[in-house]
């Protein structure tokens, strides 16, 4: 009988003694694959932040084509505005040490809301061919000083000059047929030290509208 349990209890030691073994090697590999995962982790979190902002950018060229396709489903879309410089008083606008965009804040029209009168800018949300049409009035000194231009993107179309001579109380228009892709813009610009006068008759104004999407 005693020999019966020494033998158990040697048996007990080695049985523990290989689980101490065990365990110290579980251990070694548990810190390798940490850092292992800790690496595949960074990588994974890295591709899914480069995934994302991808996804972000085709959510937004989406909502622009679904905010196109939902003005065209409507039938003809409805984009057309017209607007005069002033919305009251009389006055020159500039000189200005800059060229700076004219805001025509009389509204007579803004079908589609593409104008902003805060800023003077069109911004296309259809893609399509637009007429854009512009009349100047010249300052009333006795030296004409002004010169306005269309542009889209900032790039100059088209142009008013009268910056010679003696006379004044004159007017002049300009037009442009433009091929607009979604967000192109169209404004009028004054250029630097110039000047133009208006009043309630409204001889400075600023049209646009539609004419088809292609
Ligand atoms: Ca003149």
């Amino acid at each position: 009988m005693q020999t019966v349990a020494v033998l158990v209890l040697i048996g007990c030691a080695l049985s523990r003694s290989q689980v101490v073994q065990n365990e110290a090697k579980c251990s070694q590999c548990c810190d390798g694959s940490t850092s292992m995962t800790v690496g595949v982790l960074t990588e994974k979190v890295a591709q899914l932040v480069d995934r994302t902002t991808q996804l972000e950018s085709r959510i937004q060229n989406t909502e622009n084509e679904l905010l196109e396709l939902k003005s065209i489903t409507r039938g003809t879309p409805k984009i057309a505005f017209s607007a005069a410089l002033l919305d009251s008083g009389s006055g020159d606008t500039g000189p200005f040490n800059v060229a700076t965009p004219l805001k025509y804040k009389k509204v007579f029209a803004n079908f589609g809301s593409n104008y902003n009168s805060g800023t003077g800018i069109f911004t296309a949300s259809v893609k399509g061919v637009y007429f854009f049409r512009f009349t100047m009035f010249n300052n009333l000194q006795q030296t004409p000083n002004s010169v306005v231009s269309l542009r889209k993107n900032g790039v100059s179309i088209v142009t008013l000059w009268d910056v010679s001579g003696s006379d004044s109380n004159d007017t002049g228009s300009n037009a442009a047929v433009l091929p607009l892709e979604v967000g192109d813009t169209v404004h009028v610009e004054l250029q630097e030290n110039r000047i133009v006068y208006d009043d309630q008759a409204h001889y400075n104004t600023f049209t646009g509208f539609l004419l088809f999407t292609n």
